[in-house]
């Protein structure tokens, strides 16, 4: 199949998985176009079944808001019209479903069928696409959508509940390569971080509101005062500023690192005692799934699609929003217990491993075969 894939390029979630997926369903001889407006973060390395094709947004004067969406529908024309694309499957709703529904019917004028997935991942439903200002594109364009698929089971309830849709939604759950995400710790590295063998807490995100990185670092002090511990912050955005000057406010600056974007993921979970997501809400958290990957257990919130990953009491730990004091409690009891961490350590792993890519991916392959089949 040739396919087209429509996503952010950053380090998002929702660019992260279909960049992943784009790189599995080109390793399984797929031919796949990423179209977006820069290369995307996680598409290094060459591969003779990928494609990237630039969205390029000409400005004007009278733009004060450059059109993306209208640039982005016609390079999908452009580039199923010269490449043969069966299909496209754009990834977060916002803009990409309605750009999609404009192309799909742009190359219906010139005989053209090309049916298009939409693949919700979170906020494009539960923060920004129940916004009035988008609600009704954001609903016509799920409901124009040949298939729908959502990354988990809590979010495709949130977007039945928020919105009206006629149409099924699959649940396709986020997944992992569980090989490349379990790598032995690079020591050097490790040193870097912990030059006294202290514990590793991780935190990686886009470092939003909705990711509540002032209860990461107030779980962190909680967990420093009993055991010797660095904390290692992933990622950049927003609140990372605030973060910043709430660790010097606490006098706990010296024991953390920002250490903003990273490529490879893989050795930093690899190097993780614990991992810390105290979200607000997350539709599935690929974060907490990467690092159970790796072997860390995760310390998370009880919401969205948190519980369809992390096991209470099992490879990690659920709690309320906002209660940093059980957090902490729950975080210091595995970290102070060697043998009790190993066995959480080994159940995140097992856990992975039903979202190992090899299972997943082959669900995306039947629902494009079934949409084709239409
Ligand atoms: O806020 C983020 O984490 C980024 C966001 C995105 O759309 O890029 O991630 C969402 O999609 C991921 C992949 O499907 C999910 O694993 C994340 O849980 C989800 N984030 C939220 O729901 C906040």
């Amino acid at each position: 199949m040739n396919i087209g894939i429509v996503c952010y390029p950053t380090f998002g979630g929702s660019g992260v998985l279909a960049t992943e997926l784009g790189k599995a369903l080109a390793d399984k001889g797929h031919g796949i176009h990423f179209i977006t407006y820069q290369q995307p973060v996680r598409l290094t390395g060459f591969s003779a079944n990928l494609y990237f094709h630039e969205v390029r947004v000409p400005t004007y004067p009278l733009f004060d808001f450059p059109p993306y969406e209208t640039a982005l529908a016609s390079t999908m024309v452009d580039v199923v019209r010269n490449n043969h694309v069966d299909l496209l499957h754009v990834h977060y709703a916002i803009p990409h479903a309605s750009a999609a529904y404009m192309a799909k019917q742009i190359l219906a004028e010139e005989g053209i069928h090309i049916p298009f997935i939409t693949t919700l991942h979170g906020t494009d439903i539960t923060l920004v696409g129940k916004d009035k200002t988008y609600a009704p594109v954001v609903t016509f364009s799920i409901n124009q959508s040949d298939a729908i698929t959502a990354v988990s089971h809590n979010l495709r309830e949130e977007t039945l509940s928020n919105f009206s849709i006629t149409k099924d939604i699959s649940v396709i759950h986020n997944f992992v390569d569980t090989h490349r995400f379990a790598k032995r710790p690079i020591d050097a590295f490790k040193r870097v971080i912990a030059p006294n063998e202290e514990k590793i807490v991780l935190h990686a995100s886009n470092f939003r509101k909705v990711k509540r990185i002032a209860d990461v670092i107030h779980i962190f002090n909680k967990i420093q005062q009993e055991i010797p511990s660095k904390l290692l912050l992933v990622g950049d955005g927003p609140e990372r500023p605030a973060a910043e000057e709430l660790c010097r406010s606490l006098g706990i600056f010296e024991n953390t690192r920002f250490v903003g974007k990273q490529q490879d993921m893989e050795d930093i979970y690899a190097i993780a005692d614990l991992f810390l997501l105290p979200s607000e809400y997350e539709s599935f958290g690929l974060s907490a799934l990467e690092a159970m990957a790796a072997g860390t257990p995760v310390i998370a919130t009880n919401t969205g699609g948190i519980p369809e990953v992390v096991t209470h009491g099992s490879n990690g730990f659920l709690s309320e929003i906002g209660d940093v004091e059980s957090m902490s409690i729950q975080a210091i009891s595995l970290l102070s217990n060697p043998a009790l961490l190993e066995q959480f350590s080994t159940a995140a792993k097992e856990q992975a491993l039903k979202f190992d890519i090899v299972n997943i991916v082959p669900q995306y392959e039947k629902l494009y075969a079934e949409v084709l089949a239409k």
